[in-house]
């Protein structure tokens, strides 16, 4: 039985008071859940601040990125060490705006894996195609590229402590969300290929549906067998779209 897990990316959003409204309404409402584990991840400098707020409830904390390398002359990176001693749990890894943005490859994306591992964080790998690629019936293909470029880095046991994220770039920031049956048709695909190398990881492995996911359109996607729960974006900057996510996924 997989545990749910919902997790906030706020992006580039937020301020110390932002932060501190956002975690005081969601600590209570989130810890009377006792099924789902929900984490935030707020940028680089609110996260110490969140680590604190989330102190006592049940709350996790994430980053958004992380680097690659351990320590030493990387102007501007954060390392997975640094991550963990400001109270961080999860690092999420290859997000679109990341492989889009900043040029982040598969490989390097597969090191960053491997860094948040060496450091005790759990890896939440993002995975999706474009609409280009969907309309050219390429999704298998690119997220299968995807995964084992990583596979092949880490190996399968790695996914043992990891959980994977499919985020469609087409649903990401554009208010389009894939309906359930695209989405688990996906997930049901990431699980296949991860079950290739070792069906029990596979088994295991918890897999979050990302691109818009809301309250309204949570229940749908969260019902289906391989839809383990969501990586939410705008709506995590809501507490109760946050909470009404947490509650539908638990
Ligand atoms: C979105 O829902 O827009 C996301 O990018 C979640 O990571």
């Amino acid at each position: 039985m997989r545990q749910p897990l919902v997790a906030g990316n706020w992006k580039m959003n937020g301020s110390r008071a932002f932060a501190g409204e956002l975690v005081t309404a969601l600590r209570e409402g989130v810890s009377a859940l006792d099924r789902v584990e929900a984490v935030l991840c707020p940028s680089f400098v609110l996260l110490p601040l969140v680590a604190e707020l989330v102190g006592g409830s049940t709350l996790q904390v994430g980053s958004q990125t992380l680097s690659e390398h351990d320590e030493g002359a990387y102007t501007g990176e954060v390392s997975g060490a640094m991550l963990l001693d400001f109270g961080c749990r999860y690092a999420i890894v290859g997000h679109s705006e990341r492989r889009e943005y900043y040029a982040e490859t598969d490989r390097q994306i597969a090191a960053k894996f491997a860094a948040a591992q060496r450091h005790g964080l759990t890896p939440i790998l993002c995975v999706g195609e474009t609409l280009q690629q969907r309309e050219r019936e390429e999704t298998e293909s690119v997220i299968r590229e995807q995964l084992e470029v990583v596979l092949a880095h880490v190996g399968v046991a790695a996914f043992q402590k990891a959980v994977v994220a499919y985020e469609p770039v087409w649903a990401i920031g554009t208010g389009k969300t894939a309906t359930p049956e695209q989405a688990q048709a996906v997930h049901a695909f990431i699980r296949h290929v991860v079950a290739e190398r070792d069906s029990e990881v596979a088994e295991q492995l918890r897999i979050l549906y990302g691109g818009s996911m809301k309250a309204a359109n949570a229940a749908g996607l969260l019902a289906k067998a391989d839809i383990d729960g969501g990586l939410i974006g705008g709506a995590s900057l809501k507490a109760e779209e946050f909470l009404s996510i947490c509650r539908q996924a638990s």
